[in-house]
């Protein structure tokens, strides 16, 4: 994918194997020239045990590009299968959000569906001893031919020191314009959609915070000067982001390090806006969803209008920059409710807004459960996708209600009415455009336009250097 985005999951887990002993060797297919000879040149000169893919985006989650990657991983796995007896584990996050169906589509021997570091070490350990597959917390498996699922690796309490070095996060940073970096696990919260819960689990696992800020100084220490915070929603829970933020301040690291993050709008207030600003902290993207009371409340968030002009204001007041993201088309939308947002985003004035249409519908969420209710899927006129055959939330399927009209990109176009601050949903009819310089959406994917950015200097959320750059 381009940017290029550091697989920080191998950080993590390259220290927590070799802290146990096993020796690790980290072939990063997204820096090599010609992936398919560095592959060939490693298993000719290596005989592992054990091969790991980091797997992180099944999908763009963007429509109407609607790229869906799984087919490129199976074609990863089978080329390895053909260079090494050894057997192939797949993990990442986007992998544990299809755990079952990704090991049974690409024909990997295992996956681990959730956190990597203790999993992967345990599995090569019954690798090498006795193959009690049961005992691996996470593990997806076969038993004579069907595949079994073992309890998700979600570890608590959660420990993860790291001093960052198994992958190249200069070069991330120098490509990607950001590293990254987690200080919790989980979200407990209950948006309809979200796909996290599957991945990272219902409870927040938190970080030690003088762990964070030693990870930090290790990635300071590589030379880079600017991280996106990984967790789900900074936020959540606020004692918690509080915390790090003290210790970020006792270290004085928000002298040296910018960072960016997502958070939910509530709870956020004076002390945390302060806190943050002094910690370093550059840039918000707030999970707004919508402005409409309704909308907001089908997306189960917990808060509402007044929350979103109090953060926009805090943010002000603190020298920080803020996006909101809402995201058009859930069930009920109507042509008023996104008029309700799109107005009431303009009014309160954040530095930039995404309006993004379309939900992508994950299994096992409520949004697949509210879908269902609508009737017999093959029926649903508000399923859109690209795919043929049968409807399939494997495969990218977005949620864009009937009510929008025939066309629900230009509708949202025509409410924005030019306003620069917003990123625009992506028209059907100029998606082949949409990678060019010059598109007004926001997918972070195939995005040259960023990319040439970033190799020109630019450095920060995406969103932040789009934006900079429109105004420009
Ligand atoms: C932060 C973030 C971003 C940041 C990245 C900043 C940075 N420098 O890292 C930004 C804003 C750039 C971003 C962009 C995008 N993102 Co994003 N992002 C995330 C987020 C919140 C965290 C990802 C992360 O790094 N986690 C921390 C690491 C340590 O965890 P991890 O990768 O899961 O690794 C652990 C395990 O998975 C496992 N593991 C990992 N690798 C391996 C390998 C093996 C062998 C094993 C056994 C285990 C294992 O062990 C690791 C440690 O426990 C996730 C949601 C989430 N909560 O995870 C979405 C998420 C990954 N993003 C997503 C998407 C769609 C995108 C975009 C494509 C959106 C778009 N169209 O623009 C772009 C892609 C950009 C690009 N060019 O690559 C989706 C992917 C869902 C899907 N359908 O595939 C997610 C899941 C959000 C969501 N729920 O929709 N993203």
């Amino acid at each position: 994918m381009v940017p290029a985005i550091g697989p920080i999951g191998l950080d993590y887990l390259a220290t927590s194997a070799r802290r146990a002993n096993i020796d690790v060797d980290l072939l990063d297919l997204c820096l090599c020239d010609d992936p398919d000879v560095s592959l060939r040149d490693y298993f000719t000169n290596h005989s592992p045990r054990l091969v790991g893919l980091s797997f992180r985006n099944v999908d763009d989650c963007f429509w109407p590009s609607a790229k869906w990657f799984i087919p490129d991983l199976a074609e990863m796995v089978h080329k390895i299968r053909n260079l090494t007896d050894a057997p192939i584990v797949v993990g990442g996050v986007g992998f544990s959000i299809f755990a079952e169906r990704i090991v049974e589509y690409t024909g990997a021997d295992f996956g681990i569906r959730g956190d990597g570091e203790q999993a992967t070490v345990s599995l090569y350990n019954e690798l090498q001893t006795s193959r009690r597959f049961n005992s691996v917390d996470g593990l997806v498996w076969r038993l004579n031919g069907t595949i079994q699922s073992n309890h998700p690796a979600w570890p608590m309490p959660l420990s993860l020191p790291t001093s960052r070095d198994a992958i190249d996060n200069l070069t991330y940073f120098k490509r990607g314009g950001q590293c990254g970096l987690e200080t919790k696990r989980g979200c407990n919260r209950q948006c309809v959609y979200c796909a996290d819960p599957l991945a990272k689990g219902t409870e927040l696992r938190l970080r030690d915070p003088s762990e964070v800020a030693d990870e930090v100084e290790s990635l300071i220490a590589q030379g880079v000067e600017l991280v996106h915070l990984c967790d789900s929603e900074f936020n959540i829970p606020r004692s918690h982001a509080l915390a790090v933020c003290e210790e970020f301040i006792r270290r004085s690291l928000g002298d040296i390090i910018k960072w960016y993050t997502y958070m939910a709008v509530v709870p956020f207030d004076a002390e945390l806006a302060r806190s943050m600003r002094e910690a370093g902290c550059v840039g918000i993207d707030f999970t707004g969803d919508s402005a409409s009371h309704q909308m907001l409340k089908t997306y189960r968030q917990l808060h509402d209008k007044e929350d979103l002009a109090l953060a926009v204001r805090l943010c002000r007041e603190n020298g920080i920059k803020v996006m909101i993201d809402l995201l058009l088309g859930g069930p009920g939308e109507t042509p008023e409710t996104v008029a309700e947002a799109i107005e009431f985003v303009k009014q309160i004035g954040p530095d930039c807004a995404g309006a993004p249409l379309g939900v992508r519908v994950y299994p096992d969420t409520e949004m697949a459960r509210i879908v269902e209710l609508e009737g017999p899927l093959e029926d649903n006129p508000n399923l859109q996708r690209k795919y043929t055959g049968p409807v399939d939330f494997f495969k990218p399927t977005f949620y864009i209600p009937q009510a929008l009209g025939p066309r629900p990109a230009r509708l949202i176009k025509d409410l924005i009415d030019g306003d620069r601050r917003f990123f625009e949903p992506m028209e059907e009819i100029v998606e082949e455009a949409a990678t060019n310089v010059g598109s007004t959406d926001h997918n972070y994917n195939d995005n040259t336009q960023l990319a040439e950015a970033i190799s020109q200097g630019a450095r920060g959320a995406y969103w932040d250097i789009l934006h900079k750059l429109r105004n420009d």
